[in-house]
């Protein structure tokens, strides 16, 4: 209930931030972009996980406005980026079923984007499988509508849910995120190098781009590198930071 009363005021507060997840093509070493995520320290509570309250908004009722405010603070700090000469870097969101299910997720991306003086290939919308399981029909639409928009659409947390193979096939997804269940392992399993092996490719095959996520170290880092997987995301590389920091690194790299 707390927990409850305390999000319905953290987005007036001012209490939610987001912060940003570098990732690296292996092929060149360039950073090319960040996974946004959000963070809440409540003055009451503290520091509240998003696998916490990101449920709770769906529950009740908040993922839109909390969607919305995600949409626009990504692609704000997209435009300080592009202000900084950090010119093609591009920012990825994940986003809740339940946004899937209005217009609303369209209509503020397109606004946000002229906003802000956006292409839409600065943004990229990562959805979990599991999560195209419901409203599916309203799901592919909207998700038509976004690529048509240009903006480029990612499947998350791959081959831990069902049907994904069926998603790949009737959803318009531009890359394909591999869970890092798969990776955490990789150098010691030879099960899950192989199905990292077979999953790129089969992204390959369909056209997409393969990431990799949670890679946590080098070992990791030149087994993906091997396999032709595209880019990785991880501690490796950095844990989730703010917008300026993530601005720093890009910088420095060049
Ligand atoms: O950053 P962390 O590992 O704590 O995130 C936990 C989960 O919360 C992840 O599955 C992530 O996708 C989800 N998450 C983080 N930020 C957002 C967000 O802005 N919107 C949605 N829908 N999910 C998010
Ligand atoms: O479900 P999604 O892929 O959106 O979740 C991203 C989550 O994974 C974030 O909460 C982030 O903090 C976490 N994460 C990112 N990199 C790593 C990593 O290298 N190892 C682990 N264990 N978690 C990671
Ligand atoms: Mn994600
Ligand atoms: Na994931």
């Amino acid at each position: 209930m707390q927990l409850e009363i305390g999000l319905r005021h953290a987005l007036q507060r001012g209490e939610l931030r987001l912060h940003y997840q570098p990732q690296k093509f292996l092929a060149d070493g360039r950073l090319f972009g960040a996974e946004a995520l959000c963070r809440w320290y409540s003055h009451e509570l503290g520091d509240v996980s998003p696998s916490e309250f990101i449920p709770l908004a769906e529950e009740i009722g908040l993922i839109d406005d909390l969607g919305d405010w995600v949409v626009r603070e990504a692609l704000r700090s997209c435009r300080q980026w592009r202000e900084a000469g950090v010119e093609d870097v591009v920012v990825s969101i994940n986003v809740s079923p339940r946004q899937l299910r209005s217009d609303s997720l369209l209509t503020t991306i397109s606004g946000a984007l002229k906003e802000f003086r956006l292409p839409a290939s600065a943004l990229c919308v990562e959805v979990t499988e599991t999560l195209l399981m419901d409203s599916y029909d309203k799901a592919q639409s909207l998700l038509n509508s976004l690529r048509e928009l240009g903006v480029s659409l990612a499947i998350d947390d791959f081959g831990v849910g069902y049907s994904s193979l069926s998603y790949l096939k009737r959803f318009p997804f531009d890359s394909l995120k591999i869970d890092r269940s798969f990776v955490g392992d990789m150098e010691n399993n030879e099960d899950d190098h192989t199905l990292i092996r077979t999953i790129v490719q089969l992204g390959h095959n369909l056209g997409l781009k393969v990431v990799a996520e949670g890679v946590e170290n080098q070992a990791q880092q030149d087994l993906l590198t091997a396999i032709g997987c595209d880019a990785i995301q991880g501690y490796w590389l950095s844990k989730p930071i703010d917008g300026d920091s993530f601005l720093d690194l890009v910088v420095e790299q060049t």
